[in-house]
């Protein structure tokens, strides 16, 4: 594991762990905003509340989702997508905050994508129990541009895999504030998350919650 000192402009000095050669773990990004970050998801989940979206094969996720941006991913029995407005309420998504996108934007910087712009925000809450299957993310029209991910709340084990599911994946914790850029060459490769262990956050309580910042059109 590569260990590299980095200081970003916003407070915090964290090191970095590359998981692949487009893959860069930045410990602690987000955690002197996580407050900040926290009270703007309370007013998104406001207004498009949390769901168990339906897989196109029937079966309800254990993650809970809503999304910002000028677009948000979902999924029911048609098929995965992007599209504008929540399929709930029919209302166009919340805006993406400014402080979530300047967030993505620096974190895309830091691991080498100058100039990402994100335009979706998925938000992902894991309550205790809650995983994700190994999977790819290849909904987004332009997969040269990377995906940034902040975590919050519980400590949660990422799998990271390779481009064929069979390959075997990699274990790694993230925890509160830690921001993950994928691009490049492991922007398509397989990923999960295992089952949430019960647990009481300080800030986020008995849940994780993860950002998933995207250019999906
Ligand atoms: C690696 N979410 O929402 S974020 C997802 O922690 C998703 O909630 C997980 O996978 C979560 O699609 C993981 C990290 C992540 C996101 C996208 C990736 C890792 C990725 C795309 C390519 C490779
Ligand atoms: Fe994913």
């Amino acid at each position: 594991m590569n260990l590299d000192l980095l200081s970003h402009a916003g407070a915090t000095t964290t090191w970095t762990e590359r998981l692949g050669p487009g893959s860069l773990v930045l410990r602690g990004f987000a955690a002197s905003e996580a407050e900040t970050l926290y009270g703007e998801i309370g007013k998104i989940v406001a207004a498009a509340p949390f769901r168990q979206m339906l897989t196109p094969g029937g079966f309800r996720m254990s993650v809970a989702m809503s999304n910002c941006g000028t677009t948000g991913w979902v999924t029911d029995q048609s098929g995965y997508r992007y599209q504008p407005n929540d399929p709930e309420s029919g209302q166009p998504w919340p805006p993406m905050p400014a402080t979530f996108s300047r967030l993505a934007e620096a974190a895309a910087a830091a691991a080498g994508f100058s100039g990402f712009a994100p335009d979706a925000c998925l938000i992902n809450r894991y309550q205790p129990g809650a995983k994700m299957s190994l999977h790819q993310d290849k909904d987004e029209r332009d997969q040269t541009q990377p995906i940034v991910s902040v975590s919050l709340g519980l400590p949660a084990v990422f799998q990271f895999g390779g481009l064929q599911r069979s390959v075997t994946a990699t274990r790694v914790t993230l925890t509160h504030g830690d921001v993950v850029v994928w691009g490049g060459p492991d922007r398509l490769r397989y990923h999960g998350v295992l089952a949430l262990k019960a647990g009481e956050h300080p800030i986020v309580g008995a849940c994780r919650l993860n950002l998933t910042f995207r250019k999906a059109r």
